[in-house]
């Protein structure tokens, strides 16, 4: 059978994906297709429904901006949005923009090849076929590669074992189970609670204590939907114009430019308000450690505040970190959760996990915690892992796996040198987990796609890339990393270092999305300076 061509391959059906199907089907008209692993949209949220599954971004900034119309008509119920209302509105894009005639589902890509002769990128699948196309566009996700840790018994185990992130559809049934949770990241957190509602016990193992604000989620008043009805424009220009794309602004005063007695009612009241923006009150938390401290202390009180057993309060409150250097998470009832009966924390820092047994989880001082369940909340293979499942060669043969086998590196986070006509959205060394998703995706999707526009109208057959550009940013990278805190959390997925054997570099770009916009926008009209770009006849 002849490899069906195609001017785009697209891969991932989430919320980048999709968008970069319209945008290049519906504005350019190009003959587009998107392979999909699962046998539906959504992403991330397809795979996520692990219980207690809500984004952190307020759900009027947890959406695409990009048509006026879907504002218009789509209304979130709460001021987070919780996964299965993800969905619906994942699958409503889709059925508006009649996206599904080109998205082939229950597809994985296996490997993906450059041919240099044809100019042409040839992907292969799990179901042994190929599709060709010009422009490969991966839109993978950044954490779509579960994490599940090499623990010696797994396989004896006689209960039963579930990932948070491949979640099973049917759901898990916790009633009247022993169940034992691994991990207390953002899932972990927002787990942890609803599962308590229903099982006999949960035990929760914990390597790093987190920090965790309230989020405070309420249904949404009618008041404020027609706020963001009638001021969608103003609200988006605040998400375009700070460093992390979310609705709300950043203050410019610095933590020790108000007296304590003020800086702590102002944390009170972040408290009370709850959500992201408890870092949003002064502008040095996140790069001035003593100003982080203020922050820190004030959470670590509210945690032994909270938790009525000062053994496990201890353990909850000792985090090692800055405030907000790992992912902040926002959980509704976490800390609450430890003052149930049916509820015990163990630490595994000082005492970990030695191996799963038939009957649960044993730990290097002997105790065993016998288990009908073990929910694995332990992360994934963050950033890299989804891009580098896919097995992708560029010129000459040159795996991606190899170029990247010291942390990844890239031009803007949108493409790697050697890859031509390979565009990563939200790839490694763009703001990604950084920023509101949705505001980092559309950007990069709109850059891609203008990218592609210059390149037909212009006869340009590549564009890749120049080594140095990626060398200059790669050091760009770094050197916005460290002007925050952020590679002060030593165990953190930012710096890849929650998977043994992972180099360690710090992947997301920190200079914020607002500066990185700005530099996208002047390298493309400066003739996309840094890339390279060949004639059509070469
Ligand atoms: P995270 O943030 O990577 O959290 C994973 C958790 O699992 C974290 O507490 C880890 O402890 C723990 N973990 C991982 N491996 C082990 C082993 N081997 N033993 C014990 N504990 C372990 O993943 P999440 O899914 O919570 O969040 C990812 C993002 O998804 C989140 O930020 C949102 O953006 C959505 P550690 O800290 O490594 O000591």
């Amino acid at each position: 059978m002849p490899t069906p061509k195609f001017d785009a391959v697209i891969i991932g059906a989430g919320f980048s994906g999709m968008y970069q199907l319209h945008s290049l089907r519906d504005r350019l008209g190009l003959k587009t297709k998107l392979l999909e692993a699962a046998e539906g949209v959504g992403g991330t949220w397809y795979w996520n429904r692990y219980p207690g599954a809500r984004c952190d971004s307020e759900s009027h900034s947890y959406c695409y901006a990009f048509s006026k119309e879907l504002i218009r008509e789509w209304e979130f119920s709460e001021r987070y949005p919780e996964q299965p209302e993800i969905m619906r509105y994942l699958n409503h894009v889709a059925d508006r923009f009649d996206l599904r005639r080109d998205i082939q589902f229950n597809t994985r890509v296996t490997g993906a090849r450059y041919d240099a002769e044809a100019n042409l990128w040839h992907v292969t699948t799990d179901a042994g076929e190929s599709f060709s196309a010009t422009y490969l566009i991966t839109a993978v996700g950044c954490l779509s590669t579960t994490n599940v840790p090499d623990m010696p018994g797994l396989a004896s185990f006689k209960g039963r074992w579930v990932h948070t992130g491949e979640w099973p559809h049917e759901g898990v049934e916790f009633t009247g189970k022993r169940v034992g949770q691994i991990g207390t990241g953002s899932t972990g957190i927002q787990a942890a609670p609803v599962i308590a509602e229903t099982a006999a016990h949960l035990t929760v193992f914990q390597r790093t204590p987190n920090y965790s604000v309230p989020a405070r989620n309420a249904p949404l008043t009618e008041e404020f939907r027609r706020h963001v009805r009638e001021n969608f424009d103003e609200i988006r220009e605040v998400m375009h114009s700070n460093t992390n794309g979310h609705a709300f602004r950043i203050s410019e005063r610095s933590v020790f430019d108000v007296s304590p007695e003020e800086r702590e009612a102002i944390y009170e009241a972040a408290w009370e308000k709850g959500g992201l923006q408890f870092r949003a009150n002064f502008s040095d938390i996140l790069t001035d450690l003593r100003a982080n401290e203020t922050a820190a202390t004030f959470v670590k009180r509210k945690i032994r505040e909270i938790v009525k057993d000062p053994a496990t309060a201890e353990l909850l409150a000792e985090i090692d970190h800055p405030y907000a250097a790992k992912r902040p998470p926002i959980d509704s009832g976490y800390f609450e959760t430890f003052n149930r009966p049916n509820v015990s924390l163990v630490d595994v820092r000082a005492n970990p996990i030695e191996s799963i047994t038939a009957d649960g989880v044993r730990l290097r001082d002997g105790t065993e915690h016998k288990l009908d369940i073990i929910v694995f909340a332990t992360g994934f293979d963050a950033m890299t892992g989804p891009l580098l499942r896919l097995n992708i060669e560029g010129r000459d043969g040159l795996a991606l796996r190899d170029v990247w086998s010291a942390g990844p590196r890239s031009y803007l986070g949108l493409q790697v040198a050697g890859f031509p006509n390979l565009f990563t959205v939200t790839g490694p060394g763009s703001p990604s987990v950084l920023c509101n998703m949705p505001v980092a995706i559309e950007q990069h999707v709109d850059w891609i796609t203008d990218c592609i526009a210059h390149l037909r109208a212009n006869h340009i057959a590549r564009i890749e890339p120049a080594p140095e550009a990626v060398e200059d940013w790669s050091e760009q990278v770094n050197v916005a990393a460290n002007e925050t805190l952020l590679p002060q959390a030593s165990s953190s997925w930012y710096l890849g270092a929650n998977v043994p054997g992972k180099p360690r570099a710090f992947m997301p770009y920190a200079g914020g999305m607002a500066r990185y916009r700005q530099i996208c926008d002047e390298v493309a009209a400066r003739g996309y300076a840094g890339f390279e770009l060949s004639a059509e006849k070469v």
